[in-house]
């Protein structure tokens, strides 16, 4: 073992001696997270190239002791990937295999370090797609959408992460490894691990590689911007789009604060004459053309105060755009506190009306930005101008979510960020099997210590 109790040598072996950085100019970019918010240093950065050098990574932490944090596109939102402190980082980008598409099964199989966009383009270029779209789609890797069992825009169509997954190769904490790569969409034999590992946010194993189901590739789309009085006029809307709409494929809610942001940063002109309060983006996409579908249910929607339907790609991309660079323009403002929740759908208005003045009593000075996915139920509540009281704005936040009954975490993961407030959503007895599961795979707790489950002290 060398300085620091990092066993190094053991490292170079493992994955040769170029893939061992120790430089902290060569580390910094793994050592700070996508928002600026959290960051550590690294005893080091292991970059191994597949599931055996993996393997063998994690058996010379375990015989050394050492933690391990697991990092795929950094662009996670909750600190979940980046160092406490001393850690080896091991970084899955190396990890970029796409095998060939089964058209016959509809699936791919995929390395952890395979981004969301190379994915769709092997996906597209098969005739097929993935179900799983959002805004970081050219850095977000598989292994990271796995770890948080993300969602993004086509949960409404396609579901989460977990939804996609239908197997999963994985190393263990001693570096053993378990693989249940097959496809099979029938399997009845006891505890589903693949699932367990999908949302454990890289506690339980390193994800090393994916079995995925593929989509219907619909090329042909509609995408419509909703001008609204508020959050509620926007729900009442939701269950007449969804039955008229069966090819509805996306449904998000915006709000003027947060698309003046996005308009000054992207220097992009008004969608409408007026501003107004709320808007909906709502996408279908099918094997036919659905503007016409889209535009008379858009007439016929009650409660709109303007709306537009762009029918041409470059119309729908200037449409989405509004949507889709809200994370940028925030984080150009500051480094903010980002709090990514769920309440039961029809609760959403009240967490709306409610955001502001809970955020206000904590922190006067601080700026509220929220906008989401509505028929989730799943708002981004992004808060600038914390100053030193960032603590104190999520706690106050999260504790209404609770309230309300809703989930302190929707889709980015508990991370470091979360992780004491994990009883609010999780009861005693549920954090106690959570913890036994985890004592039972990573005995020594090495793997992402600290992250989902706080540090027993
Ligand atoms: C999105 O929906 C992402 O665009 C990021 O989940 C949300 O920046 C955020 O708070
Ligand atoms: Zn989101």
């Amino acid at each position: 073992m060398s300085a620091a109790g990092l066993p190094l040598e053991a490292l170079r072996v493992a994955v040769g001696p170029e893939h061992v950085l120790v430089d902290p100019g060569l580390t910094a970019s793994y050592e700070t997270d996508w928002t600026g918010r959290f960051s550590g240093r690294a005893g080091c950065v292991v970059r191994p190239a597949d599931t055996t050098e993996v393997a063998a990574v994690m058996k010379a932490c375990a015989a050394a002791g050492t933690p391990v944090v697991v990092q795929g596109g950094n662009t996670g939102l909750v600190g979940g990937a980046v160092p406490a402190g001393g850690e080896v980082l091991l970084s899955l980008a190396r990890l970029d295999e796409l095998g060939d598409v089964d058209v016959l099964a509809g699936q791919v199989t995929a390395g952890a370090g395979v981004t969301l966009a190379a994915l769709q383009a092997h996906a597209r270029s098969a005739g097929l797609d993935f179900g799983v779209d959002l805004a970081a789609r050219d850095s977000a890797t598989v292994g990271g959408l796995v770890a948080t069992n993300a969602g993004g825009i086509r949960v409404l169509r396609y579901g989460s992460m977990r939804a996609q997954l239908l197997g999963a190769e994985a190393v263990l904490a001693d570096g053993s490894v378990v693989s249940r790569m097959a496809g099979l969409l029938k399997d009845g034999t006891g505890y589903d691990l693949v699932s367990l590992l999908c949302g454990s946010e890289g506690t339980l194993g390193v994800v090393t590689r994916v079995r995925l189901r593929l989509v219907p590739r619909l090329a042909s789309r509609a995408v419509a911007l909703l001008a609204m009085p508020d959050a509620d006029a926007a729900l009442a809307l939701l269950p007449g789009l969804r039955e008229r709409l069966p090819h509805l494929s996306a449904a998000e809610l915006l709000f003027a604060p947060g698309l003046a942001l996005v308009r000054k940063h992207g220097h992009l002109p008004p969608p409408f004459a007026e501003e107004h309060p709320a808007y909906l983006l709502v996408e279908c996409s099918d094997r036919h053309d659905p503007t016409d579908a889209l535009v008379d249910a858009v007439a016929e929607a009650e409660g709109l105060l303007d709306a537009t339907v762009a029918t041409d790609s470059a119309g729908q991309r200037a449409l989405w755009a509004y949507r889709e660079q809200h994370t940028e323009a925030i984080s150009a403002e500051g480094v903010p506190v980002k709090l990514d929740v769920s309440v039961p759908t029809g609760r959403l208005p009240e967490l709306v009306a409610r955001l502001q003045p809970t955020v206000s009593a904590v922190a006067p000075d601080a700026r509220l930005i929220v906008f989401g996915h509505v028929n989730e139920g799943n708002l981004h509540v992004n808060v600038l101008d914390t100053g030193d009281l960032a603590e104190q704005v999520t706690e106050a936040v999260l504790r209404l979510v609770a309230e309300l009954e809703g989930s302190i975490s929707s889709e980015h993961g508990v991370g470091r960020a979360k992780a004491e407030w994990l009883g609010l959503s999780r009861s005693v007895t549920e954090i106690a099997a959570m913890r036994a599961i985890k004592d039972a795979l990573d005995p020594a707790g090495l793997l992402n210590p600290g992250v989902l489950l706080t540090r027993r002290g």
